[in-house]
């Protein structure tokens, strides 16, 4: 933590890179890494490859800040909540500094500050701004609430303790908006959104003794929607309510014609294994995968369904 802190006095111009197709953990962590180095008086950038980011979560602090265009000048990067460097969607030439929490970070970084028992990257961060006793302003504390409501399934989450609890009474005293994060990450949705999440239930098969829950959602669904990939996910984690389902697979299919694979399990089974297979990472309840060929969706669901079968 120490050697952050070194690098981040030491740099000049610092981009902050939030991961593609961002959620509220990797926006949040952001966003209250922002604050921090304003305080700090450095010049900051906020680089994120993608450019329709969910509007659910513009009410964070900075986010208008939010670039798709590197910046050549900078002569630090920091990442956050970015498991690999593919996450990334850009190349850095400068020194980078990796903070994230996913138990499959690959280490890309110069500096490498992982830690996968904490339950969000925001969570981190509030350890790193306490113990470089930062003050942390109403702004901090709403982004680093926001990111621990979203990556703890609003609280759901097995890996939520005592712990997420005690930070979060201490980020609500220090003036977090936990009505707005709320309001916003759990509840806020677009109609693009609900249109999507009919057409991926309509389509949504039982496989394996309906054990698996499978999605399927062509380019041509998200067209004819108008939805972003971000709200594929509250259906995928919706279908695990479903009494018999312990893993919900997603395959959507990208402008490109390859395929993105989401995988979210309910009990025992890691799905970050079967992602690792992939190529993919993440954590034993929550995994994703790139297959990069042109494939069809039913090519990619016979190909991962034969694996998954393995694993249950
Ligand atoms: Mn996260």
């Amino acid at each position: 933590m120490n050697e952050i802190l070194q690098k981040i006095q030491k740099a000049e111009h610092i981009v902050l890179i939030s991961h593609v197709n961002p959620d509220a953990d990797s926006l949040g962590s952001t966003s209250a890494m922002y604050t921090f180095l304003l305080q700090n008086h450095k010049k900051v950038s906020w680089f994120c490859k993608t450019h329709n980011i969910n509007q659910k979560l513009s009410f964070l602090p900075w986010f208008e800040k939010i670039k798709p265009a590197f910046p050549n000048s900078a002569d630090l990067a920091i990442s956050l909540d970015c498991a690999s460097k593919e996450r990334l969607g850009v190349h850095v030439e400068c020194e980078l500094i990796n903070i994230d929490h996913h138990v499959t970070n690959t280490n890309y970084g110069d500096l490498n500050f992982v830690q996968p028992e904490l339950i969000s990257t925001t969570a981190m961060l509030y350890d790193f701004f306490k113990a470089n006793n930062a003050k942390i302003n109403k702004k901090m504390a709403t982004s680093l609430y926001a990111g621990i409501l979203d990556d703890s399934d609003a609280f759901l989450s097995q890996s939520v303790d005592g712990m997420t609890f005690a930070t979060v009474c201490e980020l609500i005293e220090l003036g977090a908006d936990f009505q707005l994060c709320n309001k916003k990450v759990l509840k806020s949705v677009s109609l693009a959104a609900i249109r999507l999440k009919y057409v991926m239930f309509k389509n949504m098969t039982l496989e394996q003794d309906a054990r698996i829950a499978l999605f399927c959602v062509s380019h041509e669904d998200m067209r004819a929607s108008g939805a972003v990939a971000e709200d594929c996910k509250a259906p995928l984690e919706e279908s695990l309510y479903l009494p018999s389902v312990e893993v919900a697979l997603l395959l959507r299919q990208k402008k490109d014609f390859t395929i993105k694979g989401s995988l979210r399990s309910g009990f025992d089974v890691d799905v970050s294994k079967i992602a690792v297979k992939f190529g993919g990472g993440g954590h034993a309840r929550r995994a994703g995968f790139e297959i990069d060929e042109v494939i069809s969706l039913d090519e990619a669901k016979i190909k991962i369904l034969n694996l998954l079968k393995k694993e249950l």
